[in-house]
């Protein structure tokens, strides 16, 4: 059995519009952005026409299933988000959540015998706008109140507003838990965003294991003065300070391993005139390890090295910390199910970690989980550039439901 390219392919061109921005061609669709809420409309409104049932939790998580379900058996999900980067690419989690729309729309049309039901997941703030993977830690986590009123967003925007606009409660966000052993297994199609399986040839990636993520926010403290009668041993220069601890961050990295990586993708300076001493410097940082014990090191090591640099020059530095997401390994049994399935339509497969964050670490908390790969071209993503061929994307939604299939009939 079969996805349905064509209609696969209609989908993600439609998704591909939601946000899109016309100059570079990239698309914006950052969580809980109207451009979001535009493209969960649409998401609803095709399962509506497939026939299927839609539940939203209070974070905006979204579960699918089909009116009928086989059993009451624990279900299997598959899924992923459709937010996005800002002028990302329109595959990265896309792909996933929309296949698994695919794949639930083929098992019921063709009336497929399953022992258990098959649900189509889309996780909120997967690219943690307001914190890392937030939706799908909600599920495997939860958050309580004060955790959720403390979050903002890219923008400085407080989650706990954009929810009150969006006329979302507050309260329901903090019961989004799934207790583990409620869903039977979790699979998750998503491009690669790395060049291995191009380099090699392969058509699908068996992921054997997802890194480790850290970061959140460090607010540089300094003092806002002028700029012309100001002299440079008198200041407490916010920007000059980040700036500095920024240059620190290459050789944090290298002294933890070869895999860790820390990146700062957004400075916020205040008050952000060119004649004033900047008062104000508030850094994003993402830093990320395959290893548990490393991704805690490497967290100590930058919170270490911004307190010296803010101390060196007069400055006092806080930090918004994510909700670290554990790294973590993959089931071995789906993994072995999805290189059957790979093999049984002939197309040439292998192993590989991701260097990419997902939702399935935080779903292998509470069932077991495996990601299946498709090649990136050029390995890029999280840009305008970030391209599949449709070929491979047809690849990885018969993986994809020939593996759903496999776990769901037992
Ligand atoms: O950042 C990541 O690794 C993922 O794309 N959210
Ligand atoms: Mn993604
Ligand atoms: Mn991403
Ligand atoms: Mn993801």
């Amino acid at each position: 059995m079969r996805i349905d390219i064509d209609r696969l392919r209609h989908d993600l061109e439609t998704l591909r519009t939601i946000g899109r921005a016309a100059e570079t061609g990239g698309v914006s669709r950052t969580s809980f952005s109207p451009a979001d809420a535009e493209a969960r409309r649409w998401y609803v409104e095709r399962c509506v026409e497939a026939g299927l049932d839609v539940e939203v939790d209070g974070l905006g998580n979204m579960v699918v299933r089909a009116r009928d379900e086989p059993s009451t058996a624990k279900p299997v999900w598959t899924g992923s988000h459709i937010d996005s980067v800002p002028d990302g690419g329109f595959l990265d989690g896309a792909l996933g959540a929309i296949a698994a729309l695919e794949c639930l729309r083929r098992l019921t049309e063709e009336k497929v015998p399953l022992a258990r039901p098959v649900r189509a997941v889309v996780f909120a703030d997967e690219e943690g706008n307001y914190s890392h993977l937030l939706g799908s830690t909600g599920i495997a986590k939860g958050f309580d109140r004060a955790r959720l009123e403390a979050m903002t967003g890219r923008d400085g925007d407080r989650l706990a507003d954009r929810f009150a606009e969006l006329g979302w409660d507050l309260d329901a966000a903090t019961r989004t838990k799934v207790e583990p052993g409620e869903v039977h297994a979790f699979v998750e199609l998503h491009i690669e965003q790395g060049p291995n399986l191009e380099a090699g040839g392969f058509d699908i990636g068996v992921v054997t294991s997802i890194v480790g993520l850290g970061g959140g926010k460090a607010r540089f403290q300094g003092r806002a003065d002028h700029a012309g009668t100001t002299p440079m041993a008198k200041r407490a220069d916010a920007l000059l300070g980040a700036a500095e601890f920024l240059t620190t961050l290459p050789g944090l990295a290298a002294s933890i391993s070869d895999d860790a990586v820390v990146t700062c993708g957004l400075i916020g300076v205040e008050p952000g005139g060119a004649n004033v001493v900047p008062g104000t410097a508030t850094v994003t940082l993402d830093f990320r390890d395959p290893d548990r014990d490393r991704l805690r090191a490497l967290g100590e090591a930058v919170e270490r090295s911004a307190r010296e640099v803010a101390g060196r020059h007069g400055l006092t530095v806080t930090w918004e910390l994510d909700t670290p997401v554990a790294p973590v390994p993959l089931d071995e049994g789906i993994r072995e199910t999805i290189a059957a399935a790979a093999e049984r339509f002939g197309y040439r497969h292998t192993d590989l970690p991701s260097g990419a964050g997902h939702d399935s670490q935080n779903m292998a908390l509470i069932a077991p989980t495996a990601m299946i790969f498709v090649p990136s071209k050029d390995g890029r993503s999280h840009s305008p550039a970030e391209d599949t061929s449709w070929a491979d994307i047809e690849r990885g939604g018969n993986v994809l439901l020939a593996t759903l299939i496999a776990l769901a009939s037992d």
